[in-house]
């Protein structure tokens, strides 16, 4: 078998299941837009498919799917040299989801973490939709034959899976088909946190609107969000291993650092000494000049509906180019006859 060479090519995508959070842009979007350049082919997907696992009300995604290619592009994606489309309108997508539905085994599917948060108590009664997320997800990567996907630490594990499937599709039908997708999980927010429990990440679906920060949220609603998160009387210490164990406060500082581009390092040099005090209303003013450009530009954006409908569209053509050869070479590699190419 011979070694081939895959173009180096970025792909992520980002569920349109409610309004995005802190998490979304730190953990993913913001270093989206970072990834943009010569180095790599960058393609961005609100992947439809996915938010619809749980229930959703028609016109809420509707309007949540524009509003996350929005937010998308007032952070800095640029339609013009990023690929960025939703998932739904590349039937490719679905179709090799179907197909990776074969290979992967139950067993590895039961390991999901993912799953067992979201299932809960409640297994029985989700979809199998649910279930199957991570098999779609690892198609939506492959489709693209993408070999990098920045995403947070909470995806971590469907990229190993995709790596999974990738192996035994390419080991099964004894070819060199699939790249062996490399995640990228860096920075200093690659887990934010919820502000109201430190042990469990900030999430669009959480139950109370106090413990993420929506990315259209206002100047006073973050700074109350902030004002009341939760954290430990303590002061700021001076180094970062004296953190330990003070989950909620290390989240603030990873925030911070996230936002300021620096490293939690320098943030806690600079805020040695500092209490909640001034610390909170600095973070609360930092998120405030990051997000506020960023939430004028989404409404601006959202005014025009038709208009972002158009770049999707566009988008959606640019993915179909790519992604459709690589489906009708794997339904040649797995023996489907194509009666109708
Ligand atoms: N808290 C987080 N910290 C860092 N990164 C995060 N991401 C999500 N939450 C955090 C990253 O955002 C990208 C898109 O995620 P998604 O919307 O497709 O799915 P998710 O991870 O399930 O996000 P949510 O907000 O928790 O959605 P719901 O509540 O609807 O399930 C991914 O790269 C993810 O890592």
């Amino acid at each position: 078998m011979s070694k081939v060479e895959h173009t180096p090519r970025v792909f992520s995508g980002i569920k349109p299941s409610g309004g995005l959070t802190l998490g979304n842009y730190l953990g993913a979007i913001k270093r989206w837009v970072d990834m943009q350049g010569p180095d790599f082919e960058t393609t961005y997907c609100v992947v439809d498919l996915h938010a619809i696992t749980v229930w959703q009300d028609p016109a809420d995604l509707r309007h949540a799917t524009r509003e996350t290619a929005a937010a998308m592009l007032a952070s800095g994606i640029n339609p013009d040299t990023s690929t960025l489309f939703n998932q739904s309108q590349v039937p490719a997508h679905a179709e090799l989801g179907w197909i990776f539905n074969c290979v992967a085994r139950v067993g590895w599917m039961n390991r999901m973490t993912q799953f067992k948060d979201k299932a809960g108590k409640n297994a029985e009664k989700v979809s199998l939709g649910l279930y199957a997320y991570p098999s779609l997800m690892a198609a939506d990567i492959l489709v693209h034959h993408a070999t990098h996907v920045p995403v947070g630490e909470d995806q971590k594990q469907h990229v190993e899976l995709t790596r999974d499937i990738a192996a035994k599709f390419n080991h099964d039908y004894k070819v060199d088909f699939f790249p062996m997708t490399e995640p990228v999980i860096e920075g200093p927010a690659t887990r934010v946190m919820n502000l109201r429990d430190g042990s469990k990440k900030m999430s669009k679906s959480g139950e109370s609107d106090m413990e993420r920060i929506n990315m259209t949220d206002d100047a006073a609603t973050i700074a109350k969000k902030f004002k009341k998160a939760r954290t430990d009387p303590e002061a700021l210490p001076d180094n970062l291993e004296a953190l330990k164990g003070r989950v909620e406060a290390r989240n603030l500082v990873d925030i911070y650092a996230g936002l300021s581009d620096t490293t939690p390092e320098a943030v806690i040099t600079e805020y040695a000494g500092a209490g909640w005090g001034r610390f909170k209303p600095a973070l609360a003013d930092l998120a405030v000049a990051k997000l506020a450009p960023i939430s004028d530009e989404m409404s601006r954006l959202m005014d025009d509906p038709a208009e972002i409908d158009r770049l999707l569209a566009k988008g959606a053509e640019r993915a179909e180019a790519v992604a459709q050869p690589i489906l009708e070479k794997t339904y040649d590699i797995v023996g489907l006859v194509r009666s109708r190419k």
